[in-house]
């Protein structure tokens, strides 16, 4: 991983980006796509605002009827971000509503469905003509916003993040932290660890440290995995704290800061999206976007498959009443139809055993972590 020895001291802010991004993606720019889950009220959009620095705009308030229609909506908003000349294009894709209808499993189709399309939208592109300007929607980071009065997770969180897991890589939050003491918050911390790991649930982590990478570094990637799940707390307040202007909640006995460590996890989430963007983007790649493509490639397959079949059948019935002529004819067509079936076999076969493997290697990798 290329690191530079001075991320630590400023890991605050996106001036480190040039440092971190390669130089081939910093001349073309940088895309990357974060989706935020969770109910409604939880703080996201507090949260990517002030974790982004982006302007602050009006809250729409849904009326009453709005509410009782509500059904969940994705929308996407794309920002540049510039430092020190390297672009970094950032989609944000928001769900608002989503935790707001009666069944909250109801939400998990239009989710699934948007991460979904991306990866198609990428496959066409990349199997199109136009292979040297693909624009990368995918979405690679989605962060998963849980309530801070919830002690663990729902049902409802375990049945979406066991299915969210094979499609993205998912950031467990915790939101609101100024909702809990210190103790509260670490037993909430434990409780998801031993749930997530009861129901063999694969949140992102970050990749060990390799050997040659400097102490430093090494001492800040352990303290983020200890610090998982974040539980952050953010504001787009500004305040005076003796002197200094900060970002923070301000409360009758005193202001929580939001990039003050002690007061909340929200400087290292925002180290780890910027130190781990090209990690999760490969990740992406190599290990969720394959998936898509592998079982995209056998559902293809296995619909030719039967296709051949329904054929073979056909050609059959008809063999029966054929010439001698025809049904020479027609064994041809057949033993080349099964042939053809065959090679598709074997190659569903090998695909399924190739995904196989890529899930078993990542879930060791992840194990490894642990
Ligand atoms: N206590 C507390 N309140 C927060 C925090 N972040 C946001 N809020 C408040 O929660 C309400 C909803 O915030 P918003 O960002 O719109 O939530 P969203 O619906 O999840 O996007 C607002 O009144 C925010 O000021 C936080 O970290 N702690
Ligand atoms: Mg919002």
């Amino acid at each position: 991983m290329t690191t530079s020895p001075n991320y630590l001291v400023n890991a605050a802010n996106f001036g480190n980006l040039p440092n971190i991004l390669q130089r081939k993606h910093a001349k073309r720019g940088y895309e990357f796509t974060l989706m935020v889950v969770g109910e409604s009220d939880l703080g996201k959009t507090t949260l990517i605002k002030s974790l982004f620095n982006l302007p602050e705009s009006k809250k729409e308030v849904p009326t009453t009827q709005e509410l009782l229609n509500k059904t969940l909506s994705i929308e996407s908003k794309s920002v540049d971000i510039e430092e020190k000349g390297v672009r970094l294009k950032l989609t944000i894709v928001d769900t608002p509503g989503y935790g707001d209808s009666l069944n909250c499993s109801d939400n998990f189709e239009p989710i699934s469905q948007y991460i979904d399309e991306q990866f198609e939208n990428f496959y066409q592109q990349e199997n199109g003509l136009n292979r040297r300007q693909i624009r990368d929607s995918r979405v690679h980071c989605c962060f998963y916003c849980i309530s801070p009065l919830n002690f663990g997770l729902k049902p409802a969180d375990l049945e979406f993040l066991k299915k969210l897991q094979f499609k993205v890589n998912v950031i467990l939050i915790i939101s609101k932290s100024d909702c809990l003491t210190t103790k509260e918050a670490q037993a909430l911390k434990t409780k998801i660890l031993e749930e997530l790991k009861l129901h063999k649930i694969q949140v992102y982590t970050p990749p060990d440290c390799e050997n040659d990478d400097d102490d430093e570094f090494k001492e800040h990637i352990k303290q983020l995995k200890n610090s998982m799940p974040f539980a952050v707390s953010s504001s787009l307040e500004v305040h005076d704290v003796k002197g200094r202007k900060v970002r923070g909640r301000e409360y009758p006995w005193g202001i929580i800061e939001t990039e003050n460590p002690d007061h909340s996890d929200f400087v290292k989430l925002r180290s780890l999206l910027i130190s781990h963007m090209q990690d999760m983007r490969e990740l992406t790649h190599e290990l969720h976007y394959e998936n898509y493509r592998s079982r995209r490639i056998m559902n293809q397959g296995s619909q030719f498959s039967q296709s051949f079949q329904s054929d073979m059948n056909r050609d059959n019935i008809s063999i029966q009443s054929g010439s001698v002529f025809e049904e020479t004819e027609k064994d041809r067509i057949l033993q080349e139809k099964q042939a053809e079936l065959q090679k598709m076999h074997e190659m569903l076969r090998k695909m399924q055993e190739e995904m196989n493997m890529k899930q078993a290697a990542y879930e060791a990798k992840e194990n490894g972590h642990e």
